[in-house]
């Protein structure tokens, strides 16, 4: 039986794990002790400034939907760039990283411009962003060229599985999907899943590179109490996917960002997640 990656520490992982983004990553989660990535699903360019410089000392990692945020409400000088600039140097600030939640989804040829270019130009600023494997390899060939321009560490996520109700993932896409990511061509690119658990990893499953694969599982549908949203959004608490789902990173939006006390909130959680990340790692 191979081991499984969610019995070793963040912090050995952070030494070995074939991805840059995904050391970076590690090691910011072992030193900060949190394994808490903030969705900040707000419209607002100021608000979200104001949130995320208020709430970076939680955090391991921003998770952003830039095409949600109205940009044209607010005053021309604040532009969809000065605004990515803000976040980044709050990101160097609080040391986080910034992880677009893009969920590219075409051919490889037109996702390399949406990464690239557009009003976004998501590749310059977000350190992580995601993509679905439905478009077969292409897409993570085509996005991997971008980064590999970029001259700094990018990391990629597949989406193996969703959290909404009745999703076409996990199950056999699951497993086709992390056969994808196996690729040893985008070995240092591909750096996890967005997954509902463990996903691969361990000894034994060392592809052709004869290294350990580590896959990082980034899980969003978190809330302090398990449920739902009403659109097909399901929660389970940080100790289901941390603790018995073997999850690293826990991704938390609207039970945050909604709260009345945002600071207060974040630290429950936080504190959680890295109480269940504690007790995996000793049992
Ligand atoms: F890939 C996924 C997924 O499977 N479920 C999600 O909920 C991404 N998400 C994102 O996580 C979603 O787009 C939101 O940005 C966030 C969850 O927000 P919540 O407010 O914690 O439900």
């Amino acid at each position: 039986m191979p081991s499984s990656t969610s019995t070793l520490t963040y912090e050995s992982r952070s030494q070995t794990h074939p991805t840059a983004a995904g050391r970076k990553l590690l090691q910011i989660i072992s030193q900060k002790r949190t394994n808490l990535c903030l969705s900040i699903d707000h419209t607002d360019p100021d608000k979200i400034l104001t949130l995320v410089q208020k709430l970076g000392p939680k955090i391991c990692l921003l998770k952003t939907h830039i095409d949600i945020i109205s940009f044209s409400s607010t005053t021309t000088s604040t532009t969809i760039k000065s605004f990515t600039t803000k976040l980044q140097a709050l990101a160097q600030e609080h040391t986080f990283m910034i992880f677009e939640d893009r969920k590219f989804a075409d051919i490889g040829s037109t996702v390399q411009h949406q990464y690239r270019g557009g009003v976004y130009e998501i590749a310059s600023w977000a350190d992580i962003t995601n993509a679905h494997s439905i478009p077969g390899p292409g897409i993570i060939r085509g996005l991997k060229e971008v980064a590999d321009g970029i001259g700094e560490p990018r990391g990629l996520l597949l989406l193996a599985e969703m959290s909404s109700k009745g999703n076409l993932g996990g199950g056999e896409y699951q497993e086709r999907t992390l056969a994808m990511a196996r690729n040893k061509e985008w070995r240092g690119f591909v750096m996890g899943f967005i997954a509902m658990k463990e996903v691969g990893g361990g000894s034994g499953n060392d592809g052709e590179g004869g290294e350990e694969e580590d896959f990082i599982v980034m899980t969003p549908g978190v809330g302090l109490q398990v449920g739902g949203d009403g659109l097909g959004q399901q929660y389970r608490t940080p100790e289901e996917v941390v603790g018995r789902d073997g999850c690293d990173v826990v991704i938390v939006g609207r039970g945050i960002v909604g709260a009345d006390d945002p600071v207060a909130v974040a630290e429950v959680y936080r504190e959680r997640s890295w109480e269940a990340y504690e007790g995996r790692v000793k049992n």
